[in-house]
């Protein structure tokens, strides 16, 4: 068989880069199969190496929400560039993104920017701690927030126990200050503060969970762990790397109207360059350093292209009718899918909000984790590579989610279902 650019690039990448990727996810090794190695983009459209184009439903997890290459961002950025790529001293340019984030954020009186995810949450626990002055954080099953060590934890046994370390190279000494709980469960949440609730720095999550594909906390759940967090003097994150400015103007605070004492920022922010923040009320974010006693830094943090970048895509996602033109998109890929689905049998069910879906082939929208892994993972591989093979592009894996860009159009999404309608035949 011959083989195909993306086998050679991947046969190549694996003898110089572990894995032949540079963030796992990416290596498809849960669906099987050779990672396509992008050329180009533009739109809603990716082309590989052999020159394939896909109808792209990752973009780049979610940065990508005005589609590839939009043409403001592009100029903002080459301005930007031409200017200088980086200086590791304040520019305008960082006042007027942290402006526009604090415009957008009622929550955030102040923000910190950084240049990664991981990056945001690892500093936002770190200062929940100073702040607090207590070691202890919850975290749910399923939520991830990078892969800061403290957070690299799967749930001990019981609620006496703290997390056990979910990778090598983590200490358990890192990880025993970190109670791992079940998503959307409120008695165990309740039982997990009456025991410790006096010593817990933080509680972060996802409040609709991109990581488990798409889980929304439950009004109930989303209003306990407010409640909580007040009573016990314990802050709450709110991480919105990939729903903040993706599933609404406010993201999912906004869509499910808590207000955080942090909230973790990402992705859209920096429209596809290495753009990361975390804020909150000034009383809490003046302990960072320097003027606290909280240490984070970061020789790229503001980059000014990154930031050329982001001011650029938020600039756009301002417009009037930017999010109900985009979640309209979505609800029709969404709907449509669950015909396909229908028309075949398949177990189905999804959600969406803004521009970020999420499907499980399971007959009901799954609440936690061990409900999410449920599914059939050999179905939805099989379902993954009919849509590739249709130049439909999805996450390669079943518990992640997916996104629509404003860049995706009527056509490009009636395409989409009509090779659904096929891959989805004898799934
Ligand atoms: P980064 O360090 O990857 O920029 O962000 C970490 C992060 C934090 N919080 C949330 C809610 C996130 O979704 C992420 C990263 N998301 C993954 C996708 N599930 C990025 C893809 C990857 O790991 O390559």
């Amino acid at each position: 068989m011959t083989t195909d650019i993306n086998d050679q690039l991947f046969e190549r990448a694996r003898a110089v880069i572990p894995g032949g990727v540079n963030s796992p996810v990416r290596a498809f090794r849960a669906v099987g199969g050779t990672p396509r190695f992008i050329a180009r983009a533009e739109g809603p459209y990716m082309w590989d190496a052999a020159g394939t184009r896909y109808i792209d439903y990752i973009g780049s997890w979610g940065p990508m929400i005005l589609g590839h290459g939009h043409p403001a961002v592009i100029e903002a950025v080459q301005r930007a560039v031409a200017e200088g790529l980086s200086f590791g001293a304040p520019t305008e340019r960082e006042i007027e993104l942290a402006e526009a984030i604090l415009a957008l954020m009622p929550s955030m009186e102040m923000v910190r920017l950084v240049s990664s995810g991981t990056e945001a949450a690892m500093s936002a626990l770190r200062l929940a701690r100073g702040a607090t002055g207590r070691k202890r954080i919850i975290k749910f099953e399923g939520c991830y927030h990078g892969h800061a060590d403290a957070l690299l934890v799967k749930a001990g046994s019981g609620l006496a126990t703290f997390g056990q370390t979910t990778s090598a190279g983590v200490p358990e000494e890192v990880v025993q200050h970190t109670l791992v709980l079940e998503y959307n469960n409120v008695a165990q949440l309740e039982e997990a503060f009456a025991l410790h609730g006096r010593d817990i720095a933080c509680l972060i999550i996802e409040a609709i969970a991109g990581n488990m594909n798409f889980v929304r906390t439950t009004p109930a759940f989303a209003r306990r762990c407010r409640e909580l967090c007040t009573q016990y003097g314990a802050l709450l994150v709110v991480d919105e790397v990939m729903t903040g400015f993706r599933v609404g103007p406010r993201g999912a605070q906004g869509v499910l109207g808590i207000t955080p004492d942090l909230t973790v920022l990402g992705k859209v922010i920096g429209g596809g360059m290495p753009l990361a923040a975390f804020g909150g009320p000034r009383a809490i974010m003046e302990q960072l350093a320097p003027l606290g006693p909280v240490y984070q830094a970061g020789t790229l943090s503001g980059n000014p292209v990154a930031t050329a970048c982001g001011l650029a895509t938020l600039r756009e996602i301002a417009r009037p009718g930017f999010y109900e033109s985009l979640a309209a998109k979505t609800r029709t890929l969404v709907d449509g899918l669950a015909a396909a689905a229908a028309a075949e049998g398949v177990p189905f069910s999804a959600d969406c909000e803004g521009g970020m879906f999420g499907f499980f082939l399971l007959p009901a929208l799954p609440v936690n984790y061990g409900q999410v892994m449920q599914s059939d993972g050999a179905r939805f591989n099989r379902l993954f590579h009919g849509l590739l093979a249709r130049g439909v592009y999805i996450a390669p894996a079943l518990y992640e989610a997916g996104f629509v860009s404003a860049a995706h159009g009527d056509a490009d999404i009636a395409a989409t279902l009509e090779a659904a309608r096929e891959a989805f035949r004898g799934l």
